[in-house]
């Protein structure tokens, strides 16, 4: 007993040194006592989370090339995020959508009688039919600079997980509540994949870290090499932080480490095949807003008072994990952007200075559709909520809990689980939007 305490006191001692990491023990999240000793590791946390590498599987062409755009050409746009119920006020955060409100915690633990009341979701939001960041791809664009074959696009993140091996090794399952994607869309389908396991880190494929804090600012001089995708310091030591605001100006580029301007000096064989090369290929309009931003990873906060009133949150949030122009210092924060991560971008997952180029992971896969039940794999639960009705149809919510060594396939020269330190999720085969609302998103361990 004296063991398990010291353990557990040193345990979350860790979960304090890396506050992404939520952590509790012996409870579950509704607060009853559970009869053997569990630690649930929250992986449900919208901080730290980078663009996701393309999957190296049979799904993505191309997902193995090096310096080669076409590593991209399938990526959609995503975005993940809690949404900030305090500066989000009415009428936005009501719009009449189960995909706008908030909500509350009886949804999915209905004997739940303490405070607060409510619970923070992890929303992922998946557009398939928009370009995301760095997708250089001209074939798949339509007139209204729309991707075609909307579900062979994808989207997705990845993150370190830190996990202290000595509980990566007792882990057994993840598990989730996972809100009806579908309530207000049921023709709509797609698959939710995680991998677990070593993820590439070279999310621009270069062989090149990308480090906002690598680039030189001031008078330093210009240090850097330019690949296809990156403007990339030679220097290997790069700071956890921006030094200044001056230097935050300056290197608060994106993972291309380009400005809007400097983008489209790389770019511009992709500006001009899209203008000169295919004159009749998107509309002028649309030419002009890639144009602005040809990586397409300008960061925009939900609250900036550009997105018309009547916008809802999915929306809002759709281009809030975009890194450049996404750390603002706090004098300058007018528009007061809460529950955002602060930190400069990179693609280094552990912190460990080193580009981890191996794809070698287990790959879970979940058919999303709007006819999910209890007869589907993994799913233990369901609960319709009467109580919380959008446009006559109440709430419903499904309860995953997904065995770590039921997975259904395996990429790469995949070792122990105790090796597994990356996380990465992704949708694909969507026709349509959808967004995810996730709630108590964990990695269980049983001690
Ligand atoms: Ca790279
Ligand atoms: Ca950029
Ligand atoms: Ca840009
Ligand atoms: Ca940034």
């Amino acid at each position: 007993m004296m063991k398990n305490f010291l353990f557990y006191k040193g345990f979350l001692l860790l979960c304090f040194s890396f506050l992404f990491i939520a952590c509790e023990d012996e409870e579950n999240p509704s607060g009853e006592s559970s009869a053997v000793d569990t630690t649930r590791v929250s992986i449900g946390v919208p901080l730290h989370w980078k663009l996701a590498s393309t999957p190296n599987t049979e799904n993505f062409n191309n997902s193995d090339a090096i310096n080669n755009w076409a590593y991209n050409y399938d990526r959609a746009k995503s975005a993940l995020y809690y949404i900030d119920v305090p500066n989000l006020s009415s009428p936005t955060l009501s719009m009449a959508s189960h995909y706008n409100r908030v909500i509350h915690k009886t949804e999915v633990y209905p004997d739940y009688a303490g405070f607060p009341t409510t619970i923070r979701t992890l929303d992922f939001a998946f557009f398939p039919s928009e370009r995301g960041p760095y997708n250089f791809n001209i074939e798949a664009l339509d007139f209204n600079g729309h991707l075609t074959n909307p579900t062979t696009r994808w989207g997705g993140f990845q993150k370190n997980t830190f996990i202290p091996d000595v509980i990566l090794d007792k882990i057994e399952f993840f598990e989730f509540w996972l809100m009806d994607p579908f309530l207000e869309n049921p023709s709509n389908e797609g698959y939710l994949y995680i991998n677990l396991g070593t993820v590439s880190e070279d999310i621009l494929k270069d062989g090149r870290i990308s480090s906002e804090t690598g680039l030189p600012v001031g008078t330093e001089p210009e240090n850097t090499d330019t690949t296809k995708w990156a403007r990339v310091a030679n220097s290997t030591t790069s700071s956890d932080s921006f030094i200044s605001d001056a230097a935050r100006d300056e290197q608060d580029l994106g993972l291309d480490g380009l400005d809007n301007a400097g983008e489209r000096i790389v770019f511009s064989e992709y500006l001009q095949e899209l203008q000169l090369n295919r004159p009749d290929l998107v509309t002028a309009g649309i030419y002009d807003q890639i144009e602005q931003d040809p990586s397409n990873d300008d960061f925009r906060s939900y609250l900036n008072g550009d997105w018309p009133n009547d916008t809802n949150i999915p929306r809002r949030y759709s281009q809030f994990n975009n890194p450049e122009g996404n750390s603002i210092s706090i004098e300058n924060n007018t528009s007061f952007t809460l529950i955002r991560d602060p930190d400069p971008d990179n693609e280094d997952l552990n912190n460990d200075h080193i580009l981890e180029e191996t794809e070698a992971f287990v790959q879970y896969g979940i058919a999303l559709h709007s006819e999910m039940d209890t007869d589907d794999e993994f799913i233990t639960e369901v609960l319709i909520d009467e109580e919380n009705v959008v446009n006559g149809v109440p709430a419903r919510w499904l309860k995953f809990k997904i065995p770590i060594d039921e997975y259904h396939e395996t990429f790469g020269n995949v070792g122990d689980f105790n090796s597994m330190q990356s996380f990465r999720f992704y949708l694909t085969g969507f026709a349509e939007p959808v967004v995810l609302r996730f709630v108590d998103f964990n990695l269980v361990a049983v001690l």
